[in-house]
């Protein structure tokens, strides 16, 4: 760590801290309020950075940091957003703020607001890096906000015959988490999907999109994926955990290995040939943590020839959401990213982890997160939950407007009342703005 500023504070200085991937909390706070930090090590793992742990009271961002005091503001920016991304620090030293990183890092001065300072910033990223204007999303219908892992294909279908019966403007039916026997293992179904190609082909024949969710760069404990090839993960013989989920460990894979990539080939070129054309890959975090590889490349390098060879494989005119996505390394490489963590009927989250979901913590990041609409992708603030189980729904609702590029909705559709059948209908159906900053 190198110190790179020192800033004169006031009572006014407020500081905004960007975290690493989708559910990595990101937020303002006035300056003595504790940052959002994890309060266990599995969920560590799984939604913030490995390399990051700072000390208590530091604030701390992952490539984009900002202080503003009035309409100043100081955004410390990665040099380089898509090859290295520094850890950025802050701590207080008497009425002083003195900001360190461990890598390359611009100092940018701005008049305005920190939302303001960071779209300026990510306009010059984007004609540096020559990112093409995002693609307008589709709609959608995501199964997992109302089954989660317990989801069958009755229940897809019910809801495929739901949206027809409801005239609801949906253009691609997304199964989540809960198709598959085992993480890592895509192309084995679980006891609930007796026929999953035929489950896709049913989708498009009812006139949708089929969408698939995946989790291609994790290996999960129980899976035939590690048992038969316990070479292909990052680490090799001491394996890199990479969180606690689904009751096991997870472990990540080595997108560098030939056997590895062969692997992910066929698992979406099968996809394809299945007519999916819709993914929502997840977990990605996984891709880029430090560790030993085939090819000796940093993590970021192996995450992105990772996403290079989903691209490959499915084409250029699939739609490709990313979610648990390290944000600033995927710039360029998706249509749509996951900006937030999971919503939830809670509002707050028991744990007190902001990571977890919940409500609060998905708005908290969605907010913080606008200025990346229509620059890098569309942002994704997560589904649309309607039913009148979700504590507080009417402003899910109003946030989801304000700062959703992409919108799909989430319950099961024969459970809405009246208010949320008439949301839900809104949210799919009005325009959306093609900057929300
Ligand atoms: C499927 C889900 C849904 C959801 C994703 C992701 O343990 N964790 O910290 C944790 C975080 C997020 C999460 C699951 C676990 O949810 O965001 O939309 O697809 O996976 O399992």
């Amino acid at each position: 760590m190198e110190t790179i500023a020192e800033i004169q504070t006031s009572d006014e200085t407020v500081v905004h801290e960007q975290g690493w991937q989708s559910w990595s909390p990101s937020t303002t706070y006035r300056l003595g309020a504790a940052p959002h930090r994890p309060v266990d090590e599995d969920k560590r793992l799984i939604a913030y950075r490995h390399t990051t742990a700072p000390a208590p009271g530091t604030y701390c961002g992952e490539g984009l940091f900002a202080v503003a005091e009035g309409d100043s503001v100081t955004l410390f920016a990665a040099t380089d957003p898509t090859a290295e991304v520094p850890t950025i620090l802050a701590v207080r030293a008497g009425d002083r703020l003195v900001i360190s990183a461990n890598g390359s890092v611009e100092i940018r001065q701005h008049t305005g607001d920190i939302p303001g300072a960071l779209a300026a910033w990510a306009d010059e990223v984007c004609a540096r890096l020559a990112v093409p204007a995002p693609r307008p999303a589709p709609t959608g219908w995501c199964s997992w906000y109302e089954y989660f892992t317990d989801v069958t294909a009755d229940d897809i279908v019910d809801n495929l015959e739901a949206m027809e019966d409801l005239q609801l403007p949906i253009d691609v039916v997304q199964v989540d988490d809960g198709y598959q026997r085992e993480v890592g293992d895509w192309l084995v179904p679980s006891g609930r999907f007796p026929d999953v190609p035929g489950l896709f082909a049913h989708i498009r024949d009812h006139g949708r999109r089929a969408g698939i969710w995946t989790a291609p760069f994790l290996v999960a404990e129980r899976s035939e994926l590690l048992a038969e090839h316990p070479d292909w993960l990052v680490g090799k013989e001491n394996p890199v955990r990479v969180g606690h989920n689904w009751g096991q460990q997870l472990y990540a894979l080595d997108t560098t290995h030939p056997g590895a990539r062969d692997y992910l080939r066929t698992v979406f070129t099968t996809f394809a040939e299945w007519g999916i054309d819709y993914h929502k890959i997840d977990f990605v975090y996984a891709g880029a943590v430090p560790g030993r590889r085939h090819a000796g490349v940093s993590g970021i390098e192996a995450y992105r020839s990772g996403l290079e060879l989903i691209r490959e494989v499915i084409g250029p005119d699939a739609y490709l959401l990313g979610c648990g996505a390290p944000q600033l390394p995927s710039i360029g490489m998706v249509d749509a990213m996951r900006v937030s963590p999971d919503i939830a009927l809670e509002y707050a989250p028991g744990s007190g982890d902001l990571s977890q979901p919940a409500q609060l913590g998905a708005v908290l990041n969605g907010e913080s997160r606008r200025f990346q609409h229509g620059r890098f992708w569309v942002n994704d603030p997560d589904c649309i939950v309607a039913r009148p189980a979700v504590e507080h729904r009417i402003e899910w609702a109003e946030h989801i407007s304000t700062s959703g590029g992409l919108r799909a909705s989430s319950d099961g559709l024969r459970g809405l009342d009246s208010w949320g059948l008439d949301t839900t209908h809104r949210l799919l159906a009005e325009p959306i703005p093609s900057h929300f900053v």
